[in-house]
């Protein structure tokens, strides 16, 4: 089945009772059972819950995976695959990765005894490099956020592999419409479904993609455990938001572009971060890893003058200021105070995040608006 029939179709069944065509929103909390342990495959809806079966079914084939479970947010899902660890084990992450995503393991993870190394996997060499006897997973984000940088999902895995280490992907920014990285060999895909796959701003969601039986059961028993699930309505938003990821995507991917080649030819613009243009050190590598480039970009002003970039995210009217990305909607993001304010400035500043960089989460209204917006506001 190709790509847009199963973003319609998968995972949905007609409702048993009913036939309703859309899995209905199950708002329970609990099962009634006939007699002790004698019940219809549902008991308490933090283990499971229909609506939510049905997304993670969905989201499962989108990501050509076996198994989908679903966390309350991306981070609850980064948060699962964490616990899998113990103190003493060493994981290795992208350096240039969500604010967030730095923050749970440096706050949350680092003081119960994990060991994070943060790298530059643009040169695979420098996993190779902090590699130890105690590596038990690589966490790659790709493409990056907020730099866009792209990574080589295929080289990293075929690493671990070898080295008999865990690889993880946050396909966030690429969304499954794009690239696929379990195809890759990958052990876990993670996305922040808040963002493409739910696609309207409403949600906040997160899932895990995995092939393996054992690791499921494991991010399985992680969720019932600690129990950081979505509620039914929130899957069901999500199910109605991926029957059109397909089409959202090929409208981001094509206004992205556009955006970027306007931004990279305007005289105020120095440097434009959108792995769709040629000139992007990881244009070949997204050519290959990836179907599309994607509705995200970010840049830069000429002179790095930090009031001048705060009035162009101050002046857009089309374009709105705020966190996430994904929707519908165009949203422009000031990485270095809102969503990745968690890092340190000096390591921001090391991975050459600067205090004035812009990010657009270009949306899909008519791109002429959004281009005149953007004109506008830088003048
Ligand atoms: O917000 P949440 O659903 O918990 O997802 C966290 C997350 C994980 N991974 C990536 C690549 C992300 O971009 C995010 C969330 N990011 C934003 C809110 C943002 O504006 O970048």
């Amino acid at each position: 089945m190709k790509f847009g029939t199963k973003a319609i179709h998968a995972g949905v069944e007609p409702d048993p009772t009913t036939g309703a065509i859309m899995t209905p929103i199950y708002q329970t909390s609990t099962y009634v059972q006939e007699s002790p342990g004698k019940h219809k495959g549902y008991e308490y809806s933090r283990t499971h819950n229909p609506t939510r079966t049905a997304l993670q079914n969905a989201l499962a084939a989108l990501e050509n995976g076996k198994h989908g479970i679903c966390y309350a947010s991306g981070l609850a899902a980064t948060d699962a695959v964490l616990k899998l660890f113990r103190p003493g084990d060493e994981i290795i992450a992208t350096n240039d990765i969500y604010g967030g995503t730095y923050r749970i393991m440096k706050r949350i993870f680092e003081p119960l005894g994990l060991v994070f190394h943060f790298v530059d996997m643009s040169d695979v060499d420098n996993i190779k490099k902090v590699c130890t006897a105690n590596t038990k997973l690589v966490w790659i984000e790709t493409p990056t956020n907020p730099l866009l940088r792209i990574i080589d999902i295929k080289a990293i895995t075929d690493l671990c592999r070898k080295k008999g280490i865990y690889s993880a992907v946050d396909n966030t920014f690429a969304s499954p419409y794009l690239q696929n990285p379990l195809d890759m060999g990958t052990d876990i895909v993670m996305h922040s479904v808040t963002k493409y796959l739910g696609g309207h701003s409403d949600t906040v969601m997160g899932a895990l993609i995995v092939n393996d039986d054992a690791l499921a059961k494991q991010l399985a028993f992680i969720q019932n455990a600690t129990g950081a699930v979505p509620g039914p309505q929130d899957c069901f938003l999500v199910l109605r938001g991926i029957k059109t990821l397909h089409i959202r995507m090929q409208r981001h991917c094509e206004n992205a572009m556009l955006v970027a080649q306007w931004l990279s030819c305007h005289p105020k613009v120095a440097n434009v971060y959108y792995p769709g243009l040629s000139s992007h050190p990881g244009h070949t590598l997204a050519k290959q890893q990836m179907r599309g480039f994607g509705g995200m970009l970010s840049f830069e002003l000429k002179g790095d003058i930090y009031g001048e970039a705060v009035a162009v995210m101050e002046n857009l009217k089309v374009f709105s200021l705020g966190e996430s990305l994904g929707g519908v909607e165009s949203l422009c993001t000031h990485p270095a105070s809102m969503t990745h304010a968690s890092i340190p400035k000096e390591e921001r500043e090391k991975v050459g995040l600067k205090d004035t960089l812009i990010r657009l989460s270009v949306g899909i209204e008519d791109v002429e608006d959004l281009i005149a917006d953007l004109a506008q506001a830088i003048g």
